[in-house]
């Protein structure tokens, strides 16, 4: 097998889902199994869920406000958590929860049923995957992909000898459980019909067309029968009620039109337009290893855990990142869920939805730096449906402008508290760090016309704080309630309470936001008053302070944590993905959050994979690449499936994007005003290149290096700014012009 870092394959068909590989158009997924002689797709489709939009606002929590709050200044703390988790939580607790599509089967006719040869494989050059083997004299062969232009799966089967491919097909849903209805519409199509329940909930349809060469087909029952083709090509459509009015309609009419076009064109069609987005980068370190390269990804994932370097798999791991965001976020879809878009569970694992008190922020911590903007856009869509219900939530819990969010959302952008857990539920930031995505769009962008469009949600997004934030007897305004995701602390008594006054993380994503709603304004030449405003409050925000351990305090007092190796670190916002902590300008902050680091990790702390991929972004930002580097290798042997899909466990996609973001911070930073080369370097990259990174400022960056030290560097500059670049100890100013390439050069090379 031809190897390259940008394919996994394998000798073996997928024994259970963590081994099928995924493929996605943003908004239909897939996972292929590769079974021989009874072939999985597991099918998605980003609008199936169950339920509809709801208010979950509690009607009792305005009503009872200032009580918690003085029951917190009071340190009754027990007291305050047993009323918030009455008055405070959502009615009815949970959000709405994603749901599987359903499985295209098939169920081939082979005569012979062992077969040699083996290969699967997914190539992330092409977004293509394929299944290869032979049985008797006859080789047969399936590609998979999802189209986005086409908006279709296509399924392609084809064998070395005419008149050899015999199969029957169907759709199902749960073992036939969960669907209403499936039949044949003509001769070669089906569809699958069926609602997701609840209140409101989604009405959809996923149809499937043959089209053969030679040979027939016809249907029986619900089962469309394939005989004695040369080949086969599936179009499998799917739609919804979220989108439309009459899904059946806009399914069979897709097919329709993709199945009038060959094979070929849809191929090149989906090919073009998904390396129009995937070779904006490319990236290699080390040399290819010989040996390494003849192994399939799950050998090579295996030697990784007995501790054998694999800088190529790496590499991999970091294509394979960019690959996913191409395939689950793209204009017109969903934002990436947990699990992006792949889930076969009807009731998945915290609800496949968006977390957004890390987790969904860190799928899109890739989307700028790895030149994928456009992969950002569902993101910046999905903050609107949250503005509409978060004014809601502001005003009727507490009776606030602006707009608020807690620590989850949902395919409705639902902004009132999840769950009754009092170490998450009651978090009214998410609104505001998802809205700093906003702003990293523009610093890499620089597209004013979009900071004007999104000028507006920044200013509510601000406002709720105007109001909510309370001045304490320090004269410091803070946040509550409120907790540190989702961390539990212990007060002098030994009482243990999780619901608390100005946790660091609000104080920090709370200056972020007035920092760059600041910005906004000043850039947009607008709305001086409230920019005025701004500038008089931030002065009181806590800034990060330095505890008795020498650490970052994760609260307003310095008290001690009861999991020191907590998941979260979210008292280090502030470092990545903020940029209030960093080595050029808060030297003493850094020392702190390098204590923090270290205390979180000596107590176990970076067990989930998205936590890991956390920790990879934090040291590179302490300029670490030795200790960052050891934890991608540790993210790739303790939190990597074999498909390469990120183990939480169980499978969550955010540490896939999070490690990926990481990597590239190890070659280029640029939040700290200058556009840094080779920050945190890892002495076992020892040569490599990359090209098309992003840097704020609107430049896209390509490096290559040998022996560890700097052979080529250019700059792009897509906005004509000027910018100062800094390799090693030596820096260059750089005045742009729009369009230009420029040759960097440096004495120290
Ligand atoms: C947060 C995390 C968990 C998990 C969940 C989806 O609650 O603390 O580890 O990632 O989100």
């Amino acid at each position: 097998m031809k190897n390259t870092n940008k394919l996994l394959w394998y000798k073996q068909p997928a024994n259970d889902w963590n081994e099928a590989l995924p493929i996605g158009n943003g908004r239909l997924g897939g996972m292929v199994f590769g079974l021989i002689h009874k072939e999985r797709i597991q099918l998605n489709e980003d609008s199936v869920w169950y339920g509809g939009p709801r208010d979950r606002n509690n009607p009792d929590a305005l009503k009872h406000l200032s009580q918690i709050r003085k029951l917190l200044s009071d340190g009754r703390l027990k007291e305050a958590e047993n009323l918030a988790a009455i008055a405070f939580t959502g009615t009815p607790e949970t959000q709405r929860h994603y749901e599987p599509l359903g499985d295209l089967l098939l169920d081939m006719n082979h005569r012979e049923t062992r077969a040699s040869n083996y290969t699967r494989q997914l190539d992330l050059d092409n977004a293509i995957t394929k299944v290869q083997y032979t049985l008797g004299d006859v080789t047969f062969n399936r590609e998979i992909f999802n189209s986005y232009p086409d908006q279709v799966m296509v399924i392609r089967l084809t064998a070395s000898e005419g008149n050899s491919i015999s199969f029957r097909t169907s759709l199902d849903r749960g073992n036939g459980r969960n669907f209403d209805e499936l039949e044949s519409v003509s001769e070669n199509t089906l569809i699958m019909r069926g609602e997701t329940g609840g209140k409101g909930g989604i009405v959809f349809r996923c149809g499937i067309k043959i089209i053969h060469e030679n040979g027939s087909v016809k249907t029986l029952g619900n089962q469309l029968f394939i005989e004695k083709a040369d080949s086969v090509t599936l179009i499998l459509a799917a739609a919804t009620s979220y989108r439309y009015d009459d899904p059946e309609k806009q399914c069979l009419t897709i097919i329709e039109r993709v199945s009038k076009k060959e094979y070929q064109k849809l191929r090149r069609n989906h090919i073009q337009d998904y390396q129009e987005l995937f070779h904006k980068v490319n990236f290699q370190i080390g040399d290819s290893n010989e040996q390494l390269t003849e192994l399939p990804t799950d050998q090579r994932l295996d030697l990784m855990k007995q501790g054998k370097e694999d800088l190529t798999l790496i590499s991999t791991y970091f294509h394979f990142g960019r690959y996913l965001l191409i395939s689950s976020s793209r204009p017109n879809s969903l934002p990436a869920t947990l699990q992006g878009i792949w889930n076969e569970n009807m009731l998945p694992p915290w609800d496949s939805k968006y977390t957004i008190n890390i987790n969904a922020q860190m799928n899109y911590w890739p989307a700028e730096i790895c030149n994928l903007s456009e992969c950002h856009q569902p993101l910046f869509e999905h903050i609107e449906k949250i503005k509409e219900n978060g004014k809601k939530t502001a005003e009727s819990m507490y009776g606030c402008r602006g707009f608020t969010a807690h620590h989850n959302t949902d395919i409705w952008g639902d902004t009132a508290p999840q769950d009754i857990y009092m170490p998450a539920t009651i978090w009214p930031m998410g609104a505001a760090w998802l809205c700093l995505h906003l702003w990293e769009h523009f610093e890499f962008t620089r597209d004013v016309e979009f900071l004007g469009s999104s000028y507006d949600t920044l200013k509510e997004a601000s406002l709720f704080f105007v109001d909510f934030l309370i001045e304490n007897g320090d004269g410091l305004l803070i946040t509550t309630p409120s907790v540190s995701p989702e961390n539990t602390y212990i007060l002098p008594n030994g009482e243990k309470g999780t619901l608390c006054e100005g946790p660091s993380m609000d104080s920090q994503i709370i200056f972020s936001l007035f920092s760059n709603c600041i910005r906004a304004s000043e850039i947009l030449g607008t709305d001086e008053n409230f920019r005025l405003q701004l500038i008089g409050l931030i002065e009181k925000i806590p800034k990060p302070k330095i505890g008795k351990h020498g650490q970052i305090q994760e609260w307003l007092e310095d008290y001690d944590e009861e999991e020191p190796g907590h998941r979260h670190i979210s008292h280090l916002f502030a470092l990545y993905p903020g940029n209030q902590i960093s080595p050029s300008s808060t030297p003493n902050l850094v020392k702190a959050a390098k204590v923090t680091l270290e205390r979180r990790l000596l107590s176990g702390g970076g067990h989930t994979g998205w936590s890991r991929a956390w920790i990879i972004n934090m040291w590179a930002r302490l300029e670490e690449g030795e200790l960052a580097y050891q934890h991608i290798v540790e993210l790739l042997k303790s939190s990597t499936l074999p498909n390469l899909l990120d183990n939480h466990p169980p499978f969550q996609i955010d540490g896939n994007f999070g490690g990926t973001a990481g990597i590239a911070e190890l070659l280029l930073q640029s939040h700290n005003k200058k556009i840094h080369l080779f920050p945190a370097l890892p002495k076992e990259w020892r040569k490599g290149n990359v090209s098309g990174l992003k840097a704020r400022g609107g430049f896209e960056v390509d490096l290559s290096w040998d022996e560890g030290k700097l052979t080529c560097a250019t700059i792009y500059s897509l906005k004509g700014e000027n910018c100062v670049i800094l390799y090693n100890n030596e820096s260059i100013d750089l005045k742009t012009t729009e369009g230009q390439t420029y040759q960097l050069v440096f004495d120290d090379k």
